[in-house]
């Protein structure tokens, strides 16, 4: 199984657009989005080419593709917009014998974590900040941000037979 792994989107059109090359390079099995797609919120500023209504028909054209989870926020007007659903807190996925737990990281987070089997990958955005870290046998990992990066890098992570790896989106 390959996976496209991205969060915090926060209604670029511009990075979206990068998003969307690397998912048309990578050709993923699916496309999981961790939150935080349209609306940039009241504590950042706008990111480059901010249109939530570019976004909403580049992400729908991959609406069969997308498992995603809501961010803090995500509103229940982003929902009517999108065509896939994106108001679950969390979702489980199994691959290969892992098993990936997904939210956004505003409640459950890698220093509150949920129960989990040791062994399980922990995924969340929120931060904006890239992480690989094992906390109490969980492997947790951020993908960064797609659009307002607080770590230097817009980013993403590919996951392939087991292995994850941050891919770097470049201007
Ligand atoms: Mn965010």
């Amino acid at each position: 199984m390959k996976f496209l792994i991205a969060s915090d989107i926060h209604g670029s059109a511009f990075w979206c657009g990068k998003l969307m090359e690397v998912l048309e390079q990578e050709q993923p099995d699916k496309l999981i989005l961790l939150g935080d797609m349209l609306y940039h919120g009241p504590r950042n500023d706008l990111p480059r080419d901010y249109c939530p209504k570019q976004v909403i028909p580049m992400l729908s054209a991959h609406r069969d593709k997308i498992l995603a989870v809501r961010g803090n926020c995500e509103a229940e007007v982003d929902q009517m917009v999108l065509p896939f659903p994106c108001m679950a807190d969390y979702a489980l996925v199994q691959a290969e014998g892992l098993t990936l737990y997904l939210t956004h990281g505003h409640h459950h987070s890698p220093d509150n974590l949920p129960p989990l089997e040791p062994g399980s990958v922990f995924l969340s955005g929120h931060t904006h900040v890239k992480l690989d870290d094992v906390r109490n046998g969980i492997r947790c990992l951020n993908p960064g941000s797609v659009s307002i990066p607080k770590d230097g890098s817009h980013s993403c992570l590919l996951y392939e037979d087991g292995v994850f790896r941050f891919r770097i989106l470049e201007e």
